[in-house]
């Protein structure tokens, strides 16, 4: 699944970076100026996608896990600082340990990197749905960066077994 890609860009005027672009397919879009952070926008800035997302069938319908990759193929890094679901009450990011996992505020995503949640790692939480998942359902994710602002994502609810690439 291909998330959908949102881009947010402030401080330069429009015409003069479509012009430095020479009128590549760089899409950009004029921030209002308003809470996104004031992030610097300069020609290195973090470009997200949002690949490989998937939930585990929850059991009974209750906590479950969601995984996916954040792919950053700009100069600029990013971090994810919050995640919603107009389906779910309560996604909350975690981090597995040795041992046990813990709740984390915020995760990395690198520059020219990307970061993976993927079993025994880092992972989403996924409490409260408002109607228990069955397989093939879709739950949308959004996911907010500190620097790009919220992307959206459709994530498909799969066999407890599965891992990317199967089909
Ligand atoms: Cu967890």
């Amino acid at each position: 699944m291909k998330g959908s890609l949102g881009f947010r860009r402030t401080a330069l005027a429009g015409a003069a970076l479509a012009t430095a672009l020479g009128g590549s397919a760089l899409l950009v879009a004029c921030g209002s100026g308003q809470g996104d952070g004031g992030a610097p926008a300069t020609a290195t800035a973090a470009r997200l996608s949002v690949d490989d997302s998937y939930i585990p069938l929850p059991p009974a319908g209750g906590m479950a896990a969601g995984y996916l990759t954040v792919r950053n193929d700009g100069g600029q890094g990013d971090e994810l600082v919050q995640v919603s679901s107009p389906g779910a009450s309560s996604v909350t990011m975690h981090r597995s340990t040795a041992s046990t996992m813990e709740q984390v505020e915020k995760l990395d995503v690198p520059a020219n990197g990307a970061l993976r949640l993927a079993r025994g790692g880092a992972h989403l939480m996924i409490m409260g749905w408002e109607k228990a998942p069955v397989l093939g359902d879709e739950l949308e994710l959004d996911l907010t960066f500190a620097r790009t602002g919220t992307i959206s994502v459709k994530v498909p609810v799969k066999e407890l077994t599965y891992r990317p690439g199967q089909q």
